[in-house]
């Protein structure tokens, strides 16, 4: 099995400097949602899993897209060629690989960070489960759990799915004990790194 890849993190630029507040301008309360997301924001980094997957175009350059401008990523599974999970019959095969972050962002700012990366490989939503240039899945963020209409953290799916468990076994296989089986795992091939 070809061995996981460490990401080197890009060079820093220099902290942007903050505009300085009007004089008088009093501090904004925080909203329910922003006091929400203090609480949950865990302390220390926590470890994080994402799910990458793509079925259309230049599926490794969606992919490898996706992990330069996704935040605080640590380390990248190897590529894994998948058979598609349901959708319309006749979809071209998966790439998929899971990244590992290393982050004090709160699920929900993880999913707004997957959303901006699919929107910037101009993924476009016509059916369920349909081809897609990039979906980014959140897998696991730390002991986090989120059962709300849009976000469901652990992700509800992931435990029966090969192309998702073969990938994260990779980085941390003891997650994945008692779950991936070799009938999850038929199916997805090795296909090299990014
Ligand atoms: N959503 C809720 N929880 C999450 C979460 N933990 N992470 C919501 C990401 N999104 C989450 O997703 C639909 C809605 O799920 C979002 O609006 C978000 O608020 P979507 O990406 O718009 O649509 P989708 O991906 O078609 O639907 P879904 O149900 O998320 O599908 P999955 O579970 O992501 O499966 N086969 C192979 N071989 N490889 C694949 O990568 N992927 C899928 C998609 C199907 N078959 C596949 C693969
Ligand atoms: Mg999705």
């Amino acid at each position: 099995m070809t061995p996981p890849r460490r990401h080197k993190p890009k060079p820093q630029a220099p902290a942007p400097r903050r505009p300085q507040a009007p004089a008088g301008d009093a501090p904004r309360p925080p909203t329910a949602e922003s006091a929400l997301q203090e609480r949950r924001r865990p302390r220390a980094p926590v470890r994080a899993f994402l799910g990458l997957g793509s079925n259309l175009g230049d599926r490794r350059a969606y992919l490898a897209g996706a992990v330069a401008r996704l935040p605080d990523v640590v380390c990248v599974s190897p590529l894994y060629e998948t058979d598609p999970v349901g959708g319309p019959p006749g979809q071209g095969a998966y790439l998929n690989c899971v990244v590992e972050l290393a982050t004090t962002r709160t699920g929900r700012e993880l999913l707004a960070e997957a959303q901006a990366a699919e929107a910037a490989a101009h993924r476009e939503r016509v059916e369920r489960w349909g081809p897609r240039t990039l979906d980014v899945d959140v897998l696991l963020v730390g002991d986090e759990e989120i059962n709300e209409p849009d976000l469901v953290v652990p992700h509800p799916r992931m435990w029966k799915r090969g192309f998702v468990l073969v990938p994260l076994g990779d980085l941390a296989p003891e997650l994945v004990i008692g779950h991936l089986t070799s009938e999850l795992a038929r199916g997805v091939r090795p296909a090299g790194t990014l």
